[in-house]
């Protein structure tokens, strides 16, 4: 049988618009950006996309806040998300946005082939409205006491405190967050997607192994009251497309945010002609599409993603990978709690790399959360990193440098050796197609620790003491620098800066199918500190969302 290679499109679930991107969000990029680079390493074709989610009311009330347009900020966030991404070496072949034209074209090929199928009816419902402000409430700007439990100071949608979810206008006692004004309740008339007719095809889709076991049961709740229709409009004023033929009502941002994962592969293929849209995106399309996401949207992408592609003319993702969010001292981090790091912070203080490297030391395929502390991350960058991985080839290069004119020797000192590191490169590489960074870690730990040993073993050194000229120590040290380059190559995926430094150090380019291939007879250049220790800065990097 011919192993057809399937391409593959990978996406990240959209940064919001209205704030910065932080390491919350830095964790999903990362967790992607190593399984793409990985496939990439195994000569795969696999496209990597991602894209800002440009509208909403969040995004209208910042602007406002801002003293600028929605489109300018728009516009701001998306040049600043484009710039952190790129400085974490995320290697997106598509950052786009959600306001574009292509995605207006896309959201109304859609919502017109939803018309069609008769998936869409209108409805007069009753929602809670600012009159201070003229505008209907989302259910984020909406606090008052929950219904069920009597807890104070809830959302409009759940109880943060018992987990209910209401509806806000069952709440107790509301507040418009905008204005502090007692909301009214207004009606208006909105359109459905009728999410319950396709109640059938999601609960054979949710079983047919696209997603995570939990996340199934997690899903499987839903069910179990029944699937409610799903409201796709917005009344004015709103920040996002407008929909045809009826006045003053805007497209949910929900509705299309997913959308955009369509449109921004869309103006990928206009940039690159070889792509073909089609093969990717088409019914019963052969390519693979996975996307990222976090927890907290599981909802959209297990039953309202896949019912509007089945109810259009496009393909169903093949699986969706969920994370778990990422904690400290076990709270979630993120911007509505006011504590997070932002991805510009971080880079003011330390290299990109060394938090990559902590996420993949601790990222499973689970969605249990992730816990960020920083004096780990800096304790395991620097034991494990500077002194293990590094420190092999400096004590290496050492004696390459100083006493054999750059040169490694013709050939491998303990093939045995050698070989037991080739030999694990397809665990490691599994792990990381898996997605279990954290097995890969601990294995490529355990080696770099095993040549550790090796070279302390053979102790370089103490023979350079009485004859520094000794064949034995360019064997040696040609050995230590092979099993760096082994160890480099397995970490490419983690630590992309670290592997482009390391290329250059050793003087040629470094690929995962040729690692069973030695460096011998070859010129490195002269080693240099690959890395500096890290430390703790004096300030904190902890800001709250206003800055
Ligand atoms: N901006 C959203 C969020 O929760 C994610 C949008 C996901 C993008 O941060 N696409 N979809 N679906
Ligand atoms: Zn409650």
């Amino acid at each position: 049988m011919v192993n057809k290679i399937k391409k593959i499109l990978v996406t990240c679930a959209f940064p919001y618009a209205n704030g910065p991107i932080h390491l919350g969000h830095m964790l999903e990029h990362i967790q992607a950006d190593i399984w793409v680079r990985y496939h990439r390493m195994q000569g795969k074709e696999i496209w990597f996309i991602s894209a800002d989610d440009s509208h909403g009311t969040a995004t209208m009330l910042r602007a406002k806040k801002l003293n600028i347009s929605p489109e300018e900020l728009t516009l701001k966030s998306y040049k600043r998300h484009k710039l952190d991404l790129l400085n974490f070496n995320i290697s997106y072949d598509n950052y786009y946005l959600t306001h574009s034209e292509e995605n207006y074209f896309f959201l109304k090929k859609i919502f017109h082939e939803l018309n069609q199928k008769k998936m869409i009816e209108k409805k007069v419902v009753y929602q809670l409205y600012d009159s201070v402000k003229k505008m209907f409430l989302p259910d984020r700007f909406i606090k008052g006491t929950c219904p069920i439990c009597f807890s104070d100071d809830q959302y409009g949608d759940n109880c943060e405190k018992c987990g209910s979810i209401y509806s806000a206008i069952d709440m107790i006692n509301p507040k418009s967050v905008i204005s502090d004004a007692i909301p009214i309740v207004k009606e208006s008339t909105h359109l459905f997607f009728k999410l319950e007719k396709l109640t059938k095809m999601l609960e054979v889709w949710i079983r047919s192994g696209t997603l995570q076991k939990s996340v199934v049961n997690k899903t499987k709740e839903w069910f179990k009251n029944g699937l409610k229709n799903w409201n796709i409009s917005r009344d004015a004023p709103y920040f996002g497309f407008k929909i045809p033929n009826f006045l003053n009502k805007y497209f949910y941002v929900w509705l299309d945010a997913p959308i955009g994962y369509i449109s921004t592969f869309k103006n990928l293929c206009n940039q690159n002609k070889n792509i073909d849209f089609d093969e990717f995106w088409k019914k019963n399309s052969n390519c693979e599409l996975y996307h990222f996401i976090g927890k907290d949207i599981i909802y959209f992408h297990s039953l309202f993603w896949p019912a509007i592609l089945e109810s259009s003319s496009f393909r169903k993702p093949t699986k969706i990978f969920v994370h778990g969010y990422l904690t400290n001292n076990g709270k979630k981090l993120s911007k509505s709690k006011n504590s997070f790091i932002k991805a510009s912070d971080w880079t003011k203080y330390f290299n990109t790399d060394s938090i990559r490297y902590y996420y993949a030391s601790k990222l499973s395929s689970t969605i249990e959360d992730i816990e960020f502390n920083l004096s780990d991350l800096v304790q395991k960058f620097n034991s494990e990193i500077i002194n293990k991985v590094i420190n092999l080839a400096s004590r290496s290069a050492r004696f390459i440098n100083l006493n054999f004119n750059n040169l490694l020797s013709s050939s491998i000192d303990e093939e045995e050796l050698f070989l037991l590191f080739c030999k694990e490169s397809d665990t490691i590489g599994n792990f990381f197609k898996k997605r279990e960074y954290f097995l890969a870690i601990k294995k490529i730990m355990f080696f770099a620790d095993l040549a550790n040993k090796y070279m302390t073993e053979k102790s370089p050194w103490i023979i350079a003491k009485k004859n520094s000229k000794s064949l034995v120590i360019q064997s040696i040290c040609s050995m230590g620098i092979n099993l760096f380059r082994i160890i480099i190559i397995w970490l490419s995926p983690v630590m992309p800066e670290l592997f482009l430094k390391v290329e250059k150090f050793l003087n040629t380019k470094l690929f995962w199918k040729e690692i069973s291939i030695p460096l011998v007879n070859h010129k490195i250049l002269l080693f240099k500190p690959l890395y500096n220790r890290l430390n703790i800065p004096n300030v904190d990097l902890f800001s709250d969302t206003k800055n």
